[in-house]
């Protein structure tokens, strides 16, 4: 066991993430549960939102939300809704592109899908549900009004940012004038980095931050979302299903726009490390203590799943 930002952790290669964020992820849990059982639904409807919620998922957006909010001088609760909405958006995504109009996947966080599960057009109704959800988590009464619409503003982008980005990696249209390495940033920046930049972005919101403080979780929040994505092209190359959770080896045999498959592997794990250094960076420019958001940063470039 070592400490890794003053987190212990026993390998920084670890599936899992450090041991306080798992008690983050926990508390994320218990709230998407409530949240859902809030709703009121029908109880297919009901059930078929909480198999594409309550799965098991990293909670790694919301449990985003929820350190940003910390490293601006917040507190975690001041920042849950928000973590809420950015994942019911986020489930929303992955239930939409495992549909067989889009990527047809029958396996999903180590389960079949939703679709498999009760149906596709039970499937395109709770990720439209998910999506809508969303937004009115946003309208919160521990939000200020411009709060509300900061908020709901960051995470409408985000979410449209993402289905470009979909729509550039699964049908095309990218603008002509970029070249491969461009292409390959947009089609990333897009799909996935937009919503993870959102997530740290509303995060620093609810926490209050200064213009400075907004603009370094920004910086983070961006290097942090393509880093991600880059180190998912990785996972989905040498990784196995049964440890993944879904199925890896795709991207090539769809032949996707991905990092390794552009830049090749070596250069694609400079890039990780590269982006991961840019997120520390723009972490020493804020005032508050920002280990446990650092530790995090550290685990996502090192995650195998
Ligand atoms: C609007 C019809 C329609 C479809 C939307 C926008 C979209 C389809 C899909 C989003 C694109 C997408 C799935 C990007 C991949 C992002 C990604 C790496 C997902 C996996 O995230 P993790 O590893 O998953 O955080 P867990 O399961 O841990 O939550």
């Amino acid at each position: 066991m070592f400490r890794i930002y003053n987190l212990r952790v026993t390998d920084v290669s670890s599936p899992n993430p450090p041991l306080e964020l798992l008690e983050v992820a926990k508390i994320i849990e218990n709230e998407l549960a409530l949240r859902l059982e809030d709703l009121n639904l029908p109880q297919n409807l009901a059930e078929a939102a909480k198999y594409a919620v309550m799965n098991g998922g990293k909670r790694v957006r919301p449990a985003l939300t929820l350190l940003c909010c910390e490293a601006v001088g917040g507190s975690r609760k001041q920042a849950m809704p928000a973590a809420i909405a950015v994942e019911f958006i986020h489930c929303f995504s992955l239930v939409h592109d495992d549909l067989p109009a889009i990527d047809d996947d029958d396996l999903r966080r180590g389960k079949p899908t939703l679709h498999i599960k009760v149906g596709e057009a039970m499937a395109v109704l709770a990720g439209d549900l998910l999506l809508s959800v969303a937004f009115s988590q946003l309208i919160s009464e521990q939000y200020s009004t411009a709060q509300q619409a900061t908020l709901t503003k960051i995470l409408a982008n985000a979410t449209s940012d993402m289905v470009i980005g979909q729509v550039y990696d699964t049908i095309g249209g990218l603008p002509k004038q970029l070249d491969k390495h461009q292409q390959l940033e947009e089609i990333h920046r897009n799909k996935t980095g937009a919503l993870i930049q959102s997530a740290c972005e509303m995060g620093a919101i609810c926490g209050g931050a200064s213009k400075d403080a907004l603009n370094a979780i920004s910086t983070f929040g961006r290097a942090n979302g393509l880093m991600f994505q880059i180190v998912d092209d990785l996972i989905d190359l040498h990784g196995s299903p049964e440890h993944v959770g879904k199925a890896t080896g795709k991207d090539e045999e769809a032949g996707k726009t991905t990092y390794p498959g552009t830049i090749g592997v070596e250069a694609s794990k400079l890039a990780v490390q590269e982006l991961q250094k840019q997120a520390k960076s723009a972490l020493d420019l804020l005032e508050n203590d920002a280990e446990t958001l650092l530790s995090f940063n550290l685990w996502m470039a090192h995650r195998t799943r």
